[in-house]
């Protein structure tokens, strides 16, 4: 055998992975990456105002205490190129490079059944074996460019931004189109106004946004935070999302209208960001009267802020509840509506119908421009392991096995798949969480798991088709009891025309299902199948 792991990916992932499986347990592990750095999703994704919508402090490694306390963020969240330096200078800290295989795309991944391994194959001709093949793809690295017929005639130049060109584009006297309103359409089109002569940004679906509130992070500010951290870390961990904050146990509906518009106005304007949604009423995801208070004061902000009430009216959501697709957050993103070089195109009233060489048509206009950006989205969580030919015990394909959508045991192993883990897989409240946070406890318990098999002499552990099958009903069952399902999002696979409508993440919580995974380590690794 070639090596003991063989790790897709050198994102936040992958990396934390290589170093948990070769540095705690000491096994041999190569990772692949398709990049030619590391990085991930902060090496692709670098179109203007791309940053992180989770605070800095957090949105981060906590397995080293001497990392933690060593790096110093710049500001609340940080933009891409600083959170690139920052996993380049992990990879760098903890020498896993010599480990990474980068502008390597791993094509193939074939188990072999008489020998517990897995045969992977790349684009660059290499064939190796591993006994653990562990995905760390990333659950939004598949991107998604529509479909729109005549693109490939566009006499401009277009870009996905999760495929960013690294030399950057220069919006500078350019009339751009940019299609897409999700978080990173957001956060792309208050700074491609500022440079482009004219922006024309094409929403299907209107946003609840709420302001970030960003700030540079003052040297008092960063040492009470490193102090803290191990209560910040804990916070995290114990929590509903993976955000250290104070657990909040009352409904929208039990207080006052003074009280709830107090609060509102205070996270609106002093806080900003995911503080709004996690950290005001525990209820909004679950119970549509108190969601509709969120989503009414936010209307009315948005109403408030753009000043052409037509405008406004367009941009203001009003058909799925406010956080059922992934609330963004954003910085002058409605205050952009009211420059003169920006033009809200609704294209639900009016569909883009193709792309002419000059620009944009739709049913009612032609959008003459010279950049396109398309942002939108990605096809998550099952896109980029999907890209691979992966089969596992039989022959059996994941690509036939998940047809009818993506099935896991604790969004972790794939019945008929042995010896392969997925990292914020499908099934787990991975997107729904912090990522970080996330990864960790995901890679700790594979980490784990493959210790356990080592000690008694296993080499071989496998999903059951039973347990795969009663988590999936319960992955579905508890989606059900919220409202997340009223909204056509990528948790549901609602952006990718074809794609099999189900609820991919784990809502239940992260409290709970770290508690779960726990318990079924404890238990011998119930509902796995364990083999010598
Ligand atoms: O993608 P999206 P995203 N014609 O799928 C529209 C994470 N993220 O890249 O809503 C016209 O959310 C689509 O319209 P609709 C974060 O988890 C993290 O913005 O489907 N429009 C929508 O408006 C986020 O959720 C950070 O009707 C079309 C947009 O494109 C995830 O990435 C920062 C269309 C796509 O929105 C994905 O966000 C940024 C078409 N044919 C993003 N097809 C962090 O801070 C799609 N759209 C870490």
């Amino acid at each position: 055998m070639d090596f003991d792991v063989v790790i897709v990916g050198a994102g936040f992932s992958g990396l934390y992975a290589l170093y948990r499986m070769r540095e705690v347990l000491g096994l041999s592990a190569r990772v692949y990456e398709a990049g030619d750095g590391v990085g991930g999703t902060w090496y692709w994704n670098r179109y203007p105002g791309a940053r992180c919508d989770s605070e800095s402090f957090y949105y981060s490694y906590s397995f080293s205490e001497e990392l933690q306390q060593e790096w110093a963020w710049s500001t609340k969240y940080p933009e891409q190129p600083e959170i690139l330096g920052y996993l380049e200078h992990v990879a760098e800290r903890f020498d896993l490079l010599r480990d990474i295989q980068l502008s390597t795309r791993v094509t193939a991944a074939v188990f072999q059944d008489d020998r517990d391994c897995w045969e992977v194959h790349t684009d660059t001709g290499d064939v190796v074996t591993a006994r653990f093949f562990i995905s760390a793809v990333g659950c939004l690295s598949a991107a998604n460019v529509p479909s729109i017929p005549g693109l490939d005639r566009f006499e401009g130049e277009w870009h996905h931004t999760g495929a960013w060109p690294h030399e950057g584009v220069d919006f500078g006297g350019k009339r751009v189109g940019l299609v897409g309103t999700g978080s990173t359409g957001i956060q792309a089109t208050p700074v491609v106004a500022e440079q482009a002569e004219h922006l024309y940004v094409f929403q299907r679906t209107p946003n609840y946004s709420v302001p970030a509130r960003n700030h540079p992070l003052t040297p008092e500010q960063l040492q009470e935070i490193k102090t803290n951290y191990a209560e910040i870390r804990r916070k995290c961990r114990e929590s509903y999302a993976g955000f250290p904050y104070d657990l909040t146990l009352t409904s929208a509906t039990a207080v006052s209208d003074e009280e709830r518009l107090a609060t509102y106005e205070r996270l609106w304007a002093e806080e900003g960001g995911f503080k709004f949604i996690y950290g005001s009423y525990f209820d909004l995801l679950f119970n549509q009267a108190a969601n509709d208070t969120a989503a009414e004061f936010i209307r009315g902000k948005i109403r408030q802020i753009v000043k052409d009430p037509v405008v406004a009216e367009k941009l203001v959501p009003k058909d799925y509840p406010y956080g059922t697709k992934r609330p963004p957050i954003d910085t002058d993103y409605f205050e952009t509506f009211n420059r003169p070089n920006v033009t809200l195109v609704d294209v639900r009233e009016t569909p883009i119908t193709d792309v002419v060489p000059s620009g944009i048509r739709t049913t009612d206009a032609d959008y003459d421009v010279d950049i396109i950006v398309f942002a939108t989205g990605f096809d998550a969580m099952t896109g980029s392991l999907l890209k691979i030919d992966i089969r596992g015990r039989d022959g059996m394909r994941l690509q036939e096995k998940w047809e009818a959508g993506p099935r896991t045991y604790l969004g972790l192993q794939v019945a008929g798949f042995p010896n392969m883990f997925t990292i914020t897989g499908p099934g787990s409240p991975a997107v729904l969480a912090n990522m970080p946070t996330a990864i960790e406890q995901h890679v700790e318990w594979i980490g784990d798991c493959v210790a356990h098999l080592r000690t008694h002499g296993l080499t071989r552990i496998e999903a059951t088709a039973e347990a795969e099958e009663a988590w999936v009903d319960h992955v579905r069952q508890v989606a059900e009891l919220t409202l997340y399902p009223q909204a056509n999002s990528w948790y549901l696979g609602a952006n990718i025309p074809g794609k099999k409508r189900v609820f991919m993440p784990y809502v239940g919580g992260f409290l709970p299902y770290t508690l779960r995974c726990a318990e079924v380590a404890e238990r011998g690794y119930e509902g796995f199948a364990l083999q010598p």
